[in-house]
């Protein structure tokens, strides 16, 4: 390693006396502040040899350390990835050698614990269960494939609610592993799900960015409640090979960032066909590059679309009256960046989605076919554990790890388990839920008032999941933006910061140890579009976060505001 190194500071200074102007730069920038530090501003950073990887990974690992388990003890991190800083050092010397593979060279990414990462790297991939500690996974996740590609090193994995919140009626971001995540912004506060760790991460720069995964609110909704960004791209944009299923029909991959700018530089990499999913065959090509939709004028004679009947009303959203007065006041902002207000645009199928039960009869199936053919595809399980059946009776066995006190539901795994296969019933509900969801609800919105886009607060239906369910526990929040039912493969959604409960909001439930809503805690806008609208939404996305700076109107608490920063790392030895 010795003569590596050398070479390696000689080239260094090579390059010093070659780019005078990086080296004024890097004398005279300041370092970024890693609790709002851009992917532009950390590739400018290692650009002009300010900070390397190595240091980069050195400060979130201890940021992580500092707030994860530690006093407030956010709990967003599952595991971090033992051999980060080799694989930092490594794209450190290839960026002196070559330069950057792309804007994601040397970059952390923080991934959900859904998605897969070869075992020898040192991480498990087990959707937060014990069932699956130690398994070993045949390959990478197609996702992470192409960040390895870019150049982008996968910092750990992120806490989540166990098995993407389809294992019951239970607080989103418990997992056995991971223990209950909580929010950034009130003590206790409810992270959503059930990308919660992803987006805890993300939101007080405990990462770069962050991936997630949602089937039905999991992105945008955790977005929603942390004050970040969140992509849910149209199912097939994205690769869900190597990512432990709900549903093939629904289940998709996106980023969970600062900025739009940081979620379109990830979309552009993580988007794209994959062999191992043929959902992704259907996408249009090439993919765009997003970033060049990151315009302010985006929003200038667009037609914008708001779905008030059942979407905007309180009794049946179970909203804060808040959320509405926020939501009113972005309109305003959206009329003066040129758009045009259609309101209301309602959707048909409204009331037929609010009530339908359509998506749980296709979820409730695919999972245990898709989760069985999962287990079937590891290399090894220590567990045992072989089935759907395997993980009910194992998590029973185990309630210490799998069952502690105020989290023992297991009823969507018990319902899941239930299910018999593809029958005419199963069909009929995948066609209702596209009718529903699209054909007679998004696209037919769209169509009539001729739209470009619909917009609607994140925030909705937190009080359906527990009245269906019967249960006392309020599950935590699903976010309306995905209209909560059926129509999750034939949209695209995307999450921008909107506003924070007041002071004064009432604190309420969400859990035996979670709190929501409670003051402080973020409220996200969604806009949602047509498949593969995901361009044209980023743009207005864009033009409205640049317009209103929302997220920097409001930090997290002070105890759960990492103290360490680049500063504290640079030049402090070997990894
Ligand atoms: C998985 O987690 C266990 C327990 O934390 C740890 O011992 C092991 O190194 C991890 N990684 C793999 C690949 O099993
Ligand atoms: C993907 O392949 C499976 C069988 O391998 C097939 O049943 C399914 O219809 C295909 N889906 C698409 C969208 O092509
Ligand atoms: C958009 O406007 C903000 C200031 O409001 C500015 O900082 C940013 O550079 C602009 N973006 C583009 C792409 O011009
Ligand atoms: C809200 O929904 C309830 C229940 O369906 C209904 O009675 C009420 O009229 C609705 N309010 C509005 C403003 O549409
Ligand atoms: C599916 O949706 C259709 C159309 O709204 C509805 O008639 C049917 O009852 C729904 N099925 C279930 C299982 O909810
Ligand atoms: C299809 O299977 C489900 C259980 O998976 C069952 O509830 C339903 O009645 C079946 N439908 C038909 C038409 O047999
Ligand atoms: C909460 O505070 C806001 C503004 O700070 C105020 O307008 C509102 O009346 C207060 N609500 C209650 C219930 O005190
Ligand atoms: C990175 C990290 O702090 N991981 C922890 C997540 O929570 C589990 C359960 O408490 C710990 O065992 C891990 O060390």
């Amino acid at each position: 390693m010795a003569p590596l190194k050398h070479l390696v500071s000689w080239i260094f200074a090579g390059l010093l006396l070659i780019h005078p102007f990086s080296v004024l730069a890097a004398i005279t920038t300041p370092l970024p502040d890693l609790y709002e530090a851009s992917l532009t501003e950390l590739q400018a950073g290692l650009t002009s040899g300010q900070f390397n990887s190595v240091d980069l990974i050195k400060a979130y690992f201890a940021r992580i350390e500092e707030v994860n388990l530690q006093g407030p003890a956010l709990r967003a991190v599952i595991e971090t990835n033992p051999s980060a800083l080799d694989e930092a050092a490594a794209l450190d010397y290839e960026r002196l050698l070559y330069g950057p593979r792309s804007s994601l060279h040397g970059i952390p990414v923080l991934v959900k614990d859904n998605t897969a990462t070869v075992a020898f790297e040192g991480m498990n991939t087990t959707a937060g269960s014990y069932t699956l500690l130690k398994s070993i996974v045949p390959e990478d996740a197609g996702v992470v494939k192409r960040l390895r590609q870019a150049g982008a090193i996968i910092l750990g994995k992120a806490n989540l609610s166990e098995w993407a919140h389809f294992r019951g009626n239970l607080a989103s971001g418990w997992s056995g592993r991971g223990g209950q995540c909580t929010n950034a912004y009130y003590p206790n506060a409810d992270p959503c799900g059930s990308s919660s760790g992803s987006a805890v991460a993300s939101s007080i720069g405990l990462t770069a960015v962050a991936l997630g995964t949602e089937t039905d609110g999991s992105i945008t909704c955790p977005a929603n409640q942390n004050n970040v960004v969140g992509i849910k791209p149209t199912v097939g944009l994205t690769s869900r090979a190597g990512v432990i299923p709900i549903s093939e029909h629904q289940d998709t991959v996106g980023p969970l960032a600062r900025s739009m700018s940081d979620a379109a530089i990830v979309l552009s990499i993580i988007a794209g066909p994959d062999p191992n999913d043929n959902f992704t065959l259907a996408q249009p090509t090439p993919v765009p590059d997003y970033t060049m939709a990151l315009s302010n004028s985006s929003l200038v004679g667009k037609r914008i679309g708001v779905p008030r009947s059942v979407f905007l009303n309180d009794s049946l959203t179970g909203n804060d009256p808040y959320v509405n007065v926020v939501f009113e006041q972005a309109l305003e902002i959206l009329k003066e960046l040129g758009a045009t207000i259609v309101d209301p645009a309602d959707l048909p199928s409204a009331y037929e989605i609010y009530y339908s039960n359509n998506e749980t009869v296709v979820l409730n199936t695919d999972f245990k076919i898709q989760l069985d053919g999962w287990f079937n595809s590891l290399v090894a399980n220590p567990s045992g554990v072989a089935s759907l059946a395997d993980v009910i009776t194992f998590d029973n066995a185990n309630p210490t790890l799998e069952e502690p006190a105020g989290y023992t539901d297991q009823s969507e795994l018990i319902a899941s388990e239930a299910t018999t296969g593809f029958n005419s019933s199963y069909y009929q509900s995948l066609a209702f839920d596209k009718e529903l969801g699209a054909t007679r609800g998004i696209d037919a919105a769209l169509q009539t008032y001729s739209l470009d886009a619909l917009v609607l607060p994140a925030p909705g239906y937190t009080t359906v999941p527990a009245a269906i369910a019967g249960y006392p526990i309020v599950t935590g929040t699903f976010s309306i933006a995905d209209l909560h039912l059926c129509i999750h493969t034939w949209i695209c959604c995307m999450t921008v910061p909107l506003g924070f409960y007041l002071d004064n909001v009432t604190i309420g439930s969400a859990g035996p140890n979670t709190v929501y809503p409670a003051p402080g805690v973020p409220i996200g806008l969604s806009f949602l579009g047509t498949a593969w609208s995901e361009y044209e939404l980023i743009g207005f996305g864009y033009a409205y976060e640049q317009r209103t700076q929302t997220r920097l109107q409001r930090r997290a608490y002070a105890a759960a505001i990492p103290t360490v920063q680049l500063a504290d790392v640079i030049g402090s030895g070997s990894p």
